[in-house]
């Protein structure tokens, strides 16, 4: 951090380097420099598209800790997840493990245009968001290993993330169920009256389910400060989103509801949308964004990811579209680091990741008494039967 603050210290907006003229189109400075910190204007990667409501705009406000920040953050989620994949592979992960290497733009860009007052719902694919959350690292390894240090104690692994004091209600295995609990949180807000959203994330896969549909209409219909967020990585499984979608513009399919697409590669548009996005929601009801993004790994650590799509286009997105080399790119050619910092950086990251595990490691498994605790059974262990319930089986820990 000490090598972030000297560069962002040494940051000089009228100074772009000769050779990255080209990107001037790209890179709009201003020489504003607002409380203490020179201002930004970075324009999206590409335009928003809006459904039944005008876009916002291109241009989005940043400043170099913002960018040096999103640059940190991700690298550590990209770490995070490859370690993931690799503490699985020797066995120390079990279960169920779905990695969000490549979308971390979602996540960060989220996080970046709310507060922790502001709740998240998402699907399973949820270790980053929870990292975004305000989460550490141990919690995490610790949860996805099944230790005590867990967030949640050990008992939820992969899929279970959960951080309520920071607004973050999960990580669910049930594909689609998380959307009508974010509208029933966003319920619970207007109700309240607590001037606060809550972001539902859902999948491509997800977004043909019934259940989306109806939570909508009703959300719509009392004006509930929810924003849809449709993680459109293409892929729902092995299936292609053309096999499962007869419309695959998931931000036109609330139809009567509003809807934005975004590249989701892009962590400064989705910071932009996000922001529109809850001030529209907490105004007039719901919006749904789509964000347009891409997963690396396979659907989880059973599929190789590789049967259902070509190399070429996993390595085109790589080159493309990687929302870490973007930020990479700009923090370069507006000189706030040099390339050698960033990978000193990526080094510190790594190290960072690696003693988390560490420390996760020596956290012991959960005490077997707490198989019986946060079930919904009134009591340890006991269990009624019988067409009146009132024959009793009590097995005590
Ligand atoms: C109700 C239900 N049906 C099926 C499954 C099995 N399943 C788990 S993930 C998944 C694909 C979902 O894809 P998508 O919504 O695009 O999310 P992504 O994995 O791409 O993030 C399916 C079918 C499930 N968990 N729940
Ligand atoms: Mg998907």
């Amino acid at each position: 951090m000490a090598a972030a603050a000297a560069a962002a210290r040494r940051v000089s907006c009228s100074l772009l380097r000769r050779d990255h003229r080209h990107l001037l189109p790209l890179l709009r400075p201003f020489a504003s420099s607002a409380g203490g910190q020179p201002q930004l204007t970075v324009e999206t990667s590409v335009p928003f598209t809006g459904h039944k409501i005008d876009p916002p705009s291109r241009s989005v406000d940043t400043n170099p800790s913002e960018l040096l920040s999103f640059f940190r953050e991700m690298s550590l989620m990209r770490r995070m997840e490859i370690a993931a994949d690799s503490l699985y592979k020797s066995k120390l992960i079990r279960g169920f493990c779905h990695l969000y290497d490549g979308q971390e733009a979602v996540a960060i860009g989220l996080e970046a245009s709310i507060t922790k007052k502001d709740a998240i719902i998402t699907a399973y694919r949820d270790h980053c968001i929870y990292l975004a959350r305000g989460g550490s690292l141990v919690e995490s390894f610790a949860e996805l290993m099944g230790r005590r240090a867990g967030c949640s104690k050990g008992k939820g692994g992969s899929m279970h993330f959960y951080k309520k004091e920071s607004g973050f209600f999960g990580g669910h295995g049930i594909v689609g169920a998380q959307v009508p609990l974010g509208c029933g949180l966003a319920f619970a807000q207007r109700y309240l009256k607590e001037g606060t959203v809550t972001f539902a994330l859902y999948g491509d896969g997800a977004a043909n389910q019934g259940q989306l549909f109806e939570a909508l209409n009703i959300s719509a219909l009392w004006d509930l400060p929810v924003i849809l967020v449709c993680e459109n990585n293409h892929y729902g499984m092995g299936t292609a989103e053309w096999r499962a979608a007869k419309s695959p513009a998931y931000y036109k399919r609330g139809d009567y509801v509003p809807g934005l697409k975004v590249d989701g590669m892009d962590v400064l548009a989705v910071k932009q949308a996000c922001k529109f996005a809850k001030e529209y929601a907490l105004q007039n009801g719901p919006i749904i964004l789509e964000m347009d993004t891409y997963r690396y790994h396979g659907h989880s650590m059973s599929d190789p990811g590789s049967t259902y799509r070509t190399r070429d286009e996993i390595t085109g997105v790589r080159q493309e579209r990687d929302p870490i080399e973007r930020v990479r790119k700009l923090i370069v050619s507006y000189e706030l680091a040099t390339a050698s910092e960033l990978k000193d950086f990526e080094k510190e990251v790594r190290k960072e990741v690696d003693e988390a595990i560490a420390q996760a490691k020596e956290s012991p498994m959960p005490d077997p008494s707490e198989l019986f605790t946060n079930v919904y059974v009134k009591g340890f262990g006991v269990e009624a039967f019988g067409a009146d319930r009132k024959e009793v089986k009590a097995v005590l820990p």
